[in-house]
């Protein structure tokens, strides 16, 4: 909408009503009694990174949705809570400190005030009050309380583990920020190799919350296939560890986890990984060279690689043999990276007939291949490997037996002899915690030496001991160990101290290790105390900070809590505060999502709610996914291929109106959709036409619109109809049918001479979600009083919606043949007369006798004739 029109001026309307809800805080949740008194409404979106860039075209296509329905539900008479914030500890803020020694808490301030305005200017109306900050020490101190509840309850410690480092960031990666290229592995952001390296870490055990996150999932209202993505990543496998003796290694066994027991008589090899501490022990002699020779080969590859059915396997024979403990066959051992550490045993007993990894092995390297289950009747031909189910076969005893009874028994039985033991386990692995940077949370942690830490035990009363797991927290360094004490709740905030170099070490070390003065401390055992300096007197012991920072996952797990009361330092949420809010009614955000935040979110709220925390057993009981904007090319946005569209440019040409119009019109809020730029075009005249159909060029309602009588048949039923489509369009988030609704009735509406100003405003407030300001605008040239947000919601009149004609079907002997429209009050027998005098009904009755007449009423007539 060009400012040329004199109508209409978008600047100047769009910044007039965002001063407005601003100033009258239109928009707010509401926690008087008034307010409380109605039914609340929880919206979230998915909150920003405010990056240097700025906000970039995808915010809107996943604000706008829950921005509608906030509007939406508003006006239907709920007390809405649509807040937002920040998720601002993160690596681009921080590389950006190591280029220009800016202080990252200076960028973030920068970044946010860039992000509040752009987002006011696309029309946002989130409330000021409720944001939070995931960097604000007021919000990232409840961040450390909730880990210290973990650590008291068992759930954190520390591991020496092969991990994935990434050089070219300095810092460690979890699994899930490496992916897997042609190029091998690389980090997620910005694409740079990564190697296995082992350092000291942080793990949280989610892994004793994975029947908990299967089990929860089945309640939730979640696309399903974001409940499959977490139900196979958690992977819940059912099986047994079957121990199998080494041959030359007398009271020694080598043990598997197997799924498939029923397939014992079938194992002609076994696989250990080639990280396997047994291996080195059991390879003979004469192996030795190749063993080691591969083993050192394999350092590289991820766990996704050595997995991938798609490439050739490699192995090593290790010169050992297994006894299979069901027929005492010598079983030849292999090393091979198909087979890996971190899943259950790190060994396997090999089945080619019926496994598709160890048939493709065993073909590779000659091993014997016998089958163990018959395919089911009809399926007898089935080629190997046969993978499925089915019954029992040169099993000795077992023969016959269906796989399931089968797996039962032969667990059963070797179980008698100790020889195996039913057990279920998860793909799922504990979540590596801890990055090497300096813009994250602070662990709430002081590393003592044991001497120290035994006495401890003295002070019974100590303040240190408020967060003190069961199981002491310790690791090895130089010939010292040290044992982690958890600062008490009055410690909290441990704020990030300042440093001048935040240039990570590149000896995976963050740069807090470099902030002398901060990371030594003396801690009082007595009264928990924390100082810095020399030694203070008796009840003081010297320590050590833990220097690792929280990964940018910890602030978004649990931020949705947060905005019912930002600035509760009391407690992490209000009881009350939750009995009213609860959950959110619905979470809109990305898919990408599935096994990241969303997992770990469920993790800290299931934990939370065991220990009482919160009440509600989920944190997100609905989520909706919108789906991906790509350019015009149908390619996705990327600077590279030049597609992107700039919403800043944007707004500038044609508004934030048509912007909010065009994307929700582009389809489904779901499907991913290319950007089209004549659709732009359309929804500028679409508003153009509207403001004209309503206001007259003096400014005043339309002359057309009659304040006084009624609107016609006709248009009354239209009206009527379009409140009702676009009112449950709203409700379902069908967005674009919503607009092509309110497009068909301001169609019809043009080409009345008359009807009534109330109609008009009817459209306005109907409108008024997706284009807010002119709406806004609008309601006040009708002669509404602001805000158009205060009215009520229009309800529909289902009398109106009654058609007075109705269309009839004609058939002749069951065949479509034509159609009338009727009045509704036409009696059955001269729509009969009718129907049979219809020009295109007429040569099908000629020169026949009717023998039957079937009206059903209002819907069809069948002519039966001979
Ligand atoms: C014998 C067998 C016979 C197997 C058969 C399968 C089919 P899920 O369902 O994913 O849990 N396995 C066990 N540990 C492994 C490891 N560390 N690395 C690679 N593979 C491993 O898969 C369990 C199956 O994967 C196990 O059952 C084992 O192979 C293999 F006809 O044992 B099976």
């Amino acid at each position: 909408m060009a400012t040329s029109t004199s109508e209409y001026d978008f600047r100047r309307v769009e910044a007039r009503w965002q001063a407005f809800w601003e100033q009258n805080r239109t928009f707010a949740a509401r926690e008087d009694a008034a307010g409380r008194a109605r039914p609340k409404y929880y919206v979230l979106d998915m909150f920003p990174y405010p990056s240097g860039e700025g906000l970039h075209i995808g915010h809107p296509v996943c604000y706008f949705p829950t921005d509608i329905l906030a509007r939406f539900k508003r006006a239907q008479g709920h007390n809405v809570l649509h807040p937002t914030g920040w998720d601002a500890f993160g690596l681009p803020t921080e590389q950006y400190a190591i280029k220009t020694g800016t202080h990252p808490a200076e960028t973030t301030r920068k970044n946010i005030a860039r992000f509040r305005e752009q987002l006011r200017a696309l029309g946002f109306v989130y409330d000021r009050e409720r944001e939070v900050n995931t960097t604000d020490p007021r919000y990232f101190r409840w961040t450390q309380w909730i880990f210290l509840q973990l650590f008291k309850h068992g759930l954190a410690y520390v591991d020496e583990k092969p991990v994935w480092y990434c050089p070219a960031l300095g810092t460690v990666l979890a699994n899930e920020e490496v992916l897997n290229t042609d190029e091998g592995p690389r980090s997620e952001r910005g694409s740079h190799p990564v190697e296995r390296r082992n350092l000291r870490q942080w793990v949280l055990r989610i892994t004793a919350y994975a029947d908990k996150l299967l089990a929860g999932l089945e309640k939730l209202d979640w696309p399903e296939s974001t409940k499959k993505l977490q139900a196979n990543w958690i992977g819940r496998s059912e099986g047994a560890e079957v121990r199998f003796a080494l041959r030359d290694f007398p009271g020694e066994e080598l043990v598997v986890f197997t799924t498939r027991p029923d397939t014992l008589f079938g194992a002609t090899y076994m696989v250990v990984a080639p990280e396997h501490p047994l291996l080195a022990k059991i390879t003979a002699p004469a192996q030795r060279a190749a063993v080691e020779k591969y083993r050192a080969g394999i350092g590289q590859k991820s766990d996704l690689e050595r997995t991938d059915l798609a490439k050739s396997k490699t192995g090593v024979f290790t010169g050992a043999y297994a006894t299979n403990p069901v027929n005492g066959r010598a079983i030849p051992i292999w090393a091979a990276d198909y087979v890996l550490m971190s899943y259950g045993t790190g060994a396997i007993m090999a089945v080619p007939a019926h496994d598709e990894r160890d048939f493709e092995f065993a073909q590779q390297f000659g091993l014997e291949i016998i089958p163990v289950i018959a395919p089911p009747k009809g399926k007898e031909n089935t080629p190997l490997p046969f993978t499925d189910v089915g019954l029992m076969a040169n099993s000795g005893p077992y023969d016959g037996l269906e796989s399931f009874e089968g797996k039962r028994r032969i667990t059963a039985d070797l179980a008698l002899k100790n020889q195996a033991k039913a057990t279920v386990n998860f793909k799922l692995r504990d979540w590596l915690f801890s990055r090497q940077r300096y813009w994250g949370e602070p662990f709430p942690i002081v590393w003592v030496r044991a001497a120290d830490y035994a006495k401890l035990e003295k002070y019974p009363q100590s303040p240190l001991r408020e967060f003190l797991p069961e199981t002491l927290i310790t690791y090895q360094k130089d010939g010292v160990r040290w044992c982690a004490i958890p600062l008490p709740s009055s410690a909290l905030p441990l704020p990030l101290p300042e440093i001048a170099n935040y240039q990570p070490s590149g000896t995976g070390e963050s740069p807090l290790a470099k902030a002398d003065s901060w990371l030594q401390v003396r801690v009082n055992l007595a009264t928990g105390e924390f100082a810095s300096g020399e030694k203070l007197g008796n009840d003081w012991v010297a320590g050590v900070r833990e220097t690792n920072t929280m990964p940018q996952w910890a602030g978004s797990c649990w931020y949705y809590l947060r905005y019912l009361d930002p600035n509760d330092d009391r407690q992490l949420l209000d009881p009350a505060r939750e009995a009213y809010w609860g959950m959110p009614d619905i979470y809109i955000g990305g898919a990408e999502h599935a096994v990241l935040h969303l997992l770990y979110a469920r993790f800290w709220h299931i934990f939370l709610h065991d220990i009482g925390a919160v009440h509600a057993p989920e944190p997100f009981p609905k989520l909706f996914h919108q789906g991906m904007l790509l350019g015009e090319d149908g390619q996705k946005m990327s600077k590279s291929r030049g597609n992107v569209v700039n919403p800043d440019d944007f707004i500038a040409e044609y508004g934030a109106d048509v912007l909010r119009i065009y994307l929700m019109f582009l389809g489904p809020v779901e499907d991913s959709k290319p950007w089209n730029s004549s659709g732009v075009e359309g929804t500028v005249r679409f508003l153009k036409r509207l403001w004209r159909e309503f206001v007259g060029p003096d400014g005043a309602p339309a002359a057309k619109l009659a304040t006084e009588g009624e609107d016609d048949t006709d248009t009354a039923r239209l009206v009527h109809e379009t409140i009702k489509k676009v009112t449950h369009d709203y409700e379902t988030l069908r967005f674009n049918t919503a607009v092509s609704q309110l497009m068909i009735l301001l169609n019809h509406l043009s080409t009345q001479p008359r009807y009534t100003l109330a109609t008009a405003r009817t459209f306005a407030q109907l409108l008024a979600p997706l284009a807010p300001h002119l709406a806004e605008e609008l309601w006040e040239k009708l002669g509404g009083a602001p805000s158009i947000a205060e009215q009520p919601w229009p309800h529909f009149d289902p009398a109106k919606l009654a058609r007075d004609v109705v269309k009839i079907v004609i058939q002749v002997n069951g065949k479509l043949r034509g159609d009338i429209e009727v009045p509704v009050a036409l009696g059955a027998a001269d729509i009969i007369a009718l129907a049979k005098a219809h020009e295109r009904v007429v040569p099908h009755l000629a020169g026949k006798t009717i023998v039957k007449e079937i009206y059903v009423p209002g819907k069809i007539l069948n002519l039966v004739v001979r």
